[in-house]
């Protein structure tokens, strides 16, 4: 239900406990103004009272329990103007006058949680009384005191964050230090230099001391319905110890590489964790990815130990895992790099053990050796600046980044994103679809959760198998209270019909969350009006690979949310827009998305390639880190991201380079050349198409066609295959021999009547020829 007051100089709008003041101002507001507003808002309004007789103070005071009221503090204790007018802190500025900008408000439509719909992409969705008095930050003015000292004195806010955890020795002074910008020197980021500590020991140890220890730290639903597994606390510190030892044993040390290729089995997080107990660095490759991208990953960082299992089902389908390791085992070992030991795990509901391809002497059996060893493993203690991971991501040329990360201040970051993003609370159950081969799984299956003391499911599985209700299937059964899944995974079970959510309680719903991609405003109020039956806040958090967790992410009981938008950033994050010139732009505007001064969670360099660390991320705008993310910022302050702006297609949330694609097009013998571009896709978001120029004299084919397609599965993995194959006698190149790929997006998405300026070409005919082709 919503109110609507009128008193001398302001309107006022109070939907829940919610309010919204409308200055004089700005907007004249008359009795017919009201009944305007009445007429366009989807909540019920009443109008209460005259111009004349109510007082802000007077009204205050007649309702105590609007306190925590998410506006009201912003509106009795406006920052103070030395604030406002810091420059950095300008996006704050416009959150602490929202919404009183009153261009929006004619087009209001204030939804509640709990309580209507969201019916119309301009909907502001309020966080209920309810919800909004117990979470961790009630309002905007909470944030905005947190975001304000984050900003003022960020040594201060993550020193007081990093003293909840456990440090063998603290850290020194300065707390942070760092240089972003490259006309000044070597790239350089360092928090917490000098402490001492371990995040495996976080996660456990440390909870399990603070009484958690029988509870629940990871519930596991396998691939067939019924069969599932749980660790307690207690059991899990068992689990990673004894592979700590394990590892210890074939001759793992502080700072050595491991290479993790598992499904989403517990095993998982248990390998991540005890390579993090020994000071090993982990680098875990997504299981979809095939041989040779494992290869690639393999000669890269040089492991000691690689960790696997036999094979995983997954839906329908068995996927024979240790036959793909053999093969990027054996490809390494030609190229110059052995490794001796590959560890596996007896995944025996997918295959047995007598039918798994073995190597003497390298190949061990998880199960034959691990149970030998003690269940307690010494820490190994490491400095905050020591590497906890290495996690390889697609950039721009055809060779993978691996991204560092670090030990302290990723424990930290991640910690803190986890607990005010979705509003953690120890009773929670806790489920992200993510696979821990991404950044997802590493900073929110695995360590954020943890760090946290919280129970998290692992899911095995497909989320359509044995059918689309098997989300809301496994919600029900852990009640699950926060679920944090990708867009393309919304739209993917959207399409499939409301029966199977409807079908299922949902009840234990709590939070939402979404990652990967920009969620769609459509996608955002399926998820919203029909999973959470419009009671639960949706987290849209952006964030990277590269920045270890959250940067721009809504507080769910702190301010209105906008279907589609990330809405603000996280503490001690100050996002800017720039120009193609670099140049910071205020206000309502779109632009390249950037970020000044460094955050704890930051990776630190690209393992082996601090230079490439220094062009990709700091060179294009010099004195910001650039995302490679387009956005935009409306009046009130909102960020809406928009998606890549450089050669990275965002397939299903994956980050895949084109010129990985191309590579792996033009290594087939027919291929010539190949020029790879994203297009909009229904459910994936985008989907790879490629056009193809073929050798001389070669034929086109339907044969040719997915022999092309397969080429690509098989040298990244099945996720990168080309949703279409375009035959492109010639490409549309500049005199320099540049591929115009503007233009091949155009002719991509069939925007034919937008393909622009052609005359620069070296040969304009080519166009016409591919728009011939554009359907054989
Ligand atoms: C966490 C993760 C990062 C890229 C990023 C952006 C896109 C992620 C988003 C989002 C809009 C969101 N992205 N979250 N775009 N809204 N909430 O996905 O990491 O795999 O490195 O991808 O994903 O384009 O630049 P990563």
């Amino acid at each position: 239900m919503a109110e609507l007051r009128y008193y001398g100089e302001k309107m006022e709008v109070k939907v829940s406990s919610a309010r919204m003041y409308i200055s004089k101002k700005e907007y004249k507001p008359s009795r017919f103004d009201f009944l305007r507003l009445v007429k366009r808002t989807t909540a019920r309004v009443i109008l209460l009272a005259n111009e004349d007789t109510t007082r802000e103070g007077k009204f205050r005071g007649a309702e105590p329990q609007t306190m925590d009221d998410p506006f009201e503090r912003s509106i009795s204790s406006p920052p103070s103007k030395s604030f406002t007018t810091l420059n950095h802190l300008r996006h704050v500025e416009s959150l602490a006058t929202l919404p009183s900008g009153a261009g929006g408000i004619p087009k209001l439509n204030a939804v509640i949680l709990g309580e209507s719909l969201a019916s119309e992409e301009d909907d502001l969705v309020f966080p209920s009384d309810d919800f909004s008095r117990r979470a961790h930050i009630p309002s905007p003015q909470k944030y905005l005191e947190m975001y304000r000292r984050s900003i003022e004195d960020p040594a201060g806010f993550w020193s007081d964050i990093a003293s909840q955890f456990y440090w063998k020795k603290r850290w020194g002074q300065p707390v942070y230090s760092e240089n972003l910008d490259i006309r000044k020197g070597r790239i350089e980021i360092e928090w917490f230099k000098g402490g001492i500590s371990n995040i495996c020991y976080n996660c456990l140890d440390r909870n399990i001391e603070l009484g958690n220890g029988e509870k629940i730290a990871l519930f596991w639903e396998g691939n067939e319905p019924g069969t599932d597994g749980s660790l307690t606390y207690n059991q899990l510190l068992q689990r990673v110890c004894q592979l700590a030892n394990y590892l210890k044993d074939v001759g793992v040390q502080k700072g050595d590489a491991v290479v993790i290729y598992l499904p989403m089995l517990m095993e998982l997080p248990i390998a991540m964790l005890a390579c993090a107990r020994i000071g090993a660095v982990h680098s875990v490759v997504f299981a979809g990815f095939s041989a040779e991208s494992l290869a690639q990953r393999i000669m890269d960082c040089k492991p000691k130990v690689v960790i696997t299992c036999n094979a995983v089902r997954r839906g329908s389908k068995i996927i024979h895992l240790k036959d793909i390791v053999d093969a990027a085992l054996a490809e390494s070992a030609q190229n110059g790099f052995a490794v001796d030991v590959c560890l596996t795990y007896e995944n025996h509901s997918a295959l047995e053990k007598s039918k798994t391809k073995w190597q003497e002497g390298r190949d061990t059996w998880w199960q034959d050796v691990i149970t030998k060893f003690p269940t307690t493993c010494d820490v190994e203690w490491v400095d905050a600046e020591d590497p906890l991971f290495l996690l390889y991501t697609s950039g721009s040329t055809g060779k993978p980044k691996g991204v560092l990360h670090t030990t302290g201040g990723y424990m930290v970051y991640t910690a803190a994103t986890f607990k005010y993003a979705f509003d953690y609370k120890p009773s929670d159950v806790y489920w992200c679809t993510a696979d821990c081969g991404w950044i997802t799984g590493h900073s929110y299956v695995t360590y954020g959760p943890l760090l946290n003391a919280a129970t998290v499911v692992v899911f095995e599985g497909a989320p359509n198998y044995p059918d689309s209700g098997r989300c809301w299937d496994i919600v029900d059964k852990y009640k699950v209270s926060i679920f944090y899944t990708a867009p393309t995974l919304v739209r993917s079970l959207m399409r499939e019909g409301d029966e199977y959510v409807t079908r299922y309680s949902r009840k234990s719903l709590r939070v939402l969350g979404s990652v990967g991609e920009p969620i769609n405003p459509s996608a955002w109020r399926w998820f919203f009006n029909l999973v959470g039956d419009s009671r639960c806040p949706i987290s849209d958090t952006w964030w990277q690979t590269e920045t270890g967790g959250f940067m721009i992410t809504p507080l769910p009981g702190a301010w209105p949310q906008k279907p589609g938008s990330a809405t603000f950033p996280f503490f001690g994050v100050q996002p800017v827009i720039v120009n193609e010139k670099g140049v910071e732009i205020e206000g309502e505007c779109s632009g390249y998305l950037c970020v000044k001064s460094s955050w704890p969670g930051a990776f630190r360099t690209l393992y082996g390639d601090h230079e490439r660390y220094e062009t990709t991320y700091f060179s294009a705008f010099p004195g910001y880190y650039f995302s490679g993310d387009g956005c935009s910022r409306d009046k009130d302050g909102y960020y809406w991201l928009t998606g890549r702006v450089d050669d990275v297609i965002n397939v299903s949330g994956h980050r895949i380079g084109t010129a990985e694609v191309e590579s792996a097009l033009v290594s087939h013998p027919q291929c010539a050349e190949a020029a790879v571009v994203g297009v909009e896709h229904e459910v994936k978001g985008q989907g790879i198409y490629a056009f193809v120029t073929l050798v001389e004299g070669v034929q086109y084919s339907e044969d040719l066609r997915k022999n092309l397609v397969s080429t690509v599965r098989k040298q990244i993995g099945a996720f990168a295959a080309p949703e279409k194959i375009h035959w492109a006698p010639g490409l549309p190149k500049t005199r320099s021999g540049k591929i115009m790929r503007r233009i091949l997006r155009k002719i991509a998405s069939r925007q034919l009547d937008e393909l622009g300026d052609t005359s620069t070409l070296a040969d304009p005919s080519v166009v016409d020829e591919l728009i011939a082709l554009a359907d054989s």
